[in-house]
């Protein structure tokens, strides 16, 4: 029995240091490091209200330099692809000013609108409940360092779905894309 609480004592420790990995930059959490052979794009929301990557890759449509980053204008995908965006805020600036967030909607849906209705829809994370069955699929709002992956199937019906961020100003701002399906 003694044996067996030294042991643990032991393990407990080790665990703890790895644990600690000194300094170097903790994933964001265990569920959203994965490999699975998913298409994953990282796409970074800024202080200038864009959606920005790091480099270019196929399947993604990029535009001018923003910095550091390329302008992401629209993903393309295959009917039915299986999709991963992780979307990151880095700002200067606090979250009740600047945040992002990734919602991606059906064809045929008003997107000006959306956004405008949206607006004062901050307790439902600046999504308008009006328009909620016409999206697709949304990250969460998020401020600076923040991330959410979401992981969704691209729709079968080939077209040029547009996707914003309904943070207030930030659509209008030009912070607006296309998954391009086809
Ligand atoms: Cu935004």
């Amino acid at each position: 029995m003694k044996k067996v609480l030294f042991s643990s004592v032991i393990f407990a420790l080790l665990f703890g240091l790895a644990a600690c990995g000194g300094g170097e930059e903790a994933p964001q959490a265990a569920d959203e490091v994965v490999d699975d052979g998913v298409r994953t794009i990282e796409i970074v929301g800024t202080d200038d209200m864009k959606f920005v990557v790091r480099e270019a890759a196929e399947g993604l449509v990029t535009g001018a330099q923003a910095g550091q980053y390329l302008l992401l204008e629209a993903i393309e995908a295959a009917p039915g692809e299986e999709l991963r965006i992780r979307l990151t805020t880095v700002s200067n600036l606090p979250a009740t000013a600047m945040s992002h967030n990734l919602a991606l909607v059906e064809l045929g849906t008003d997107v000006d609108a959306f956004a405008r209705a949206s607006i004062t829809a901050r307790d439902n994370d600046y999504i308008a409940p009006a328009f909620e069955d016409q999206v697709i699929v949304t990250t969460r709002m998020l401020g600076n360092g923040e991330t959410d992956t979401i992981t969704f199937t691209a729709p079968e019906a080939p077209g040029e779905y547009d996707y914003v961020c309904t943070f207030p100003g930030h659509f209008a701002g030009g912070m607006v894309g296309k998954l391009i399906v086809q």
